[in-house]
């Protein structure tokens, strides 16, 4: 798999799954919105992970070449961004209730949050998807977090790759820091998410009377 080209065909099944789940995704945002409810579903991000990563990540993990399609659960990613604590685990609750696709493993860091300070929910997925040799079934993960996980996470990732992984330890420490505000901000934004709710909804009735 060392050639471009062979990664270029070994990764098409990947891309195809990630547009498939963002056009799902995005398309149950829209169904909320045309039925006036609050949508659990803020935004719908994806991404096939690059090479470069990819084969980083397989030799940090120890995983061989041609295992890397059965070992690696996140070459194709979908971020699903949410609102409230709470609407994350309404996603996850529907798409168990979906039979496109089968949830192989979850990981909820939000109750088990990591050392690092990050908190998401995972699921790992097996997806099957029709490619010209026929039906195909590859792994995805779909990321599920709130907009202050996201910034968090957004952040330290973006510190992780400036030092290699090896964060000095102040920023780290600032980091934890920083993963506790975005908890509490989670919390104190569960308290008033009914009045927020309302105030969104009256908003939304308003947008669509100027409309008529
Ligand atoms: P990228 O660049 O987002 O693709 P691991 O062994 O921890 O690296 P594993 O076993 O695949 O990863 O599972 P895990 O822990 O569920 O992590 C998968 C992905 O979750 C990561 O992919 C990140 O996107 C995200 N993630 C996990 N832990 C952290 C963290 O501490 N900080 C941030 N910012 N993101 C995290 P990649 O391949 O690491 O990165």
């Amino acid at each position: 798999m060392e050639q471009n080209a062979n990664w270029s065909t070994f990764l098409v099944p990947y891309t195809q799954v990630v547009e498939e789940l963002k056009v799902k995704l995005r398309g149950m945002r829209t169904q909320y919105e045309i039925e006036a409810m609050h949508s659990p579903i803020e935004l719908v991000t994806g991404r096939v992970k690059p090479v470069a990563s990819i084969l980083d990540k397989a030799k940090r993990k120890g995983i061989k070449v041609e295992e890397i399609g059965e070992e690696l659960q996140d070459i194709a990613g979908v971020r699903v961004v949410c609102q409230f604590v709470d609407d994350i685990y309404s996603i996850v609750h529907l798409l168990k209730a979906r039979h496109d696709f089968n949830i192989i493993e979850e990981k909820d860091y939000i109750k088990n949050k990591k050392e690092s300070g990050y908190r998401s929910y995972h699921l790992i997925i097996r997806y099957p998807v029709a490619t010209i040799h026929g039906e195909r079934h590859v792994l995805a993960e779909i990321q599920i977090r709130t907009l202050a996980m996201n910034f968090w996470a957004t952040n330290e990732h973006s510190l992780n790759y400036k030092y290699s992984g090896q964060i000095p330890s102040d920023i780290k420490a600032r980091l934890k820091r920083a993963s506790e505000a975005a908890f509490q901000l989670d919390e104190e934004m569960a308290k008033i998410k009914d009045e927020v709710q309302e105030a969104q909804w009256i908003f939304h009735q308003l947008k669509s009377k100027k409309h008529e």
